[in-house]
């Protein structure tokens, strides 16, 4: 199923802190019910960087220094096309992260005046220490990173991006039914 002729191009952000990575509980929309980094479509006459931005400012309501960390190529068989996704990471940020509740005109319904509801994130802080062996009464509150309840490509390059180690990789994936699943994958440092 190669070559695509398109290419989708994405951006994903990771805001780490205080041992904590803040992720998104996707509510709607691509990747539906899974924890992700911010993020989306790169818009006409945008930088990726600018992209990543944006999409952090409209989802999590924050303003990071997002530096690019990686560059994944993700290929669905049958899709007919890729998506080229720019991973980036920041280590500070400011503001508070809040689900964004947005509403925008869609072009093709300007005349209805009808408003409609964008992708909505939860911002939810998960910790970057392991677990203490034994009981522990500290810290149970900030869960471990739900790897369970992500895409099935992120627990090889989200160590990565973490330890602040540029990474380039390609997955590819099958639907079945609803699902994507991962067929193939590389991913390595650069
Ligand atoms: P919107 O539809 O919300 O942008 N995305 C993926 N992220 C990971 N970790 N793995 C994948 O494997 C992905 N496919 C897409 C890119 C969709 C968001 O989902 C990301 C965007 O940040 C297949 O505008």
């Amino acid at each position: 199923w190669l070559p695509f002729d398109q290419k989708r191009l994405y951006t994903n952000a990771f805001v780490i802190q205080d041992d904590k990575i803040l992720l998104g509980w996707k509510k709607r929309g691509f990747g539906v019910n899974k924890y992700n980094g911010f993020g989306g479509k790169v818009e006409l006459g945008e930088t990726p960087a600018e992209a990543a931005m944006r999409e952090l400012k409209e989802e999590a309501g924050i303003v990071a220094p997002l530096e690019h960390a990686g560059s994944l190529l993700f290929m669905t068989k049958g899709a007919g096309w890729a998506f080229q996704i720019e991973m980036f990471s920041a280590r500070s940020y400011s503001g508070i992260p809040t689900e964004q509740v947005l509403f925008y005109m869609c072009d093709c319904v300007v005349t209805d005046g009808l408003r409609h509801r964008t992708d909505e994130m939860r911002p939810e802080w998960f910790s970057l220490v392991p677990p203490a062996s034994g009981l522990s009464d500290t810290n149970e509150s900030v869960m471990q990173i739900p790897y369970e309840k992500m895409w099935d490509d992120d627990v090889y390059w989200l160590p990565l991006l973490v330890q602040g180690q540029k990474f380039v990789g390609r997955a590819d994936f099958v639907m079945e039914g609803d699902e994507f699943r991962m067929t193939r994958h590389w991913f390595g440092t650069i």
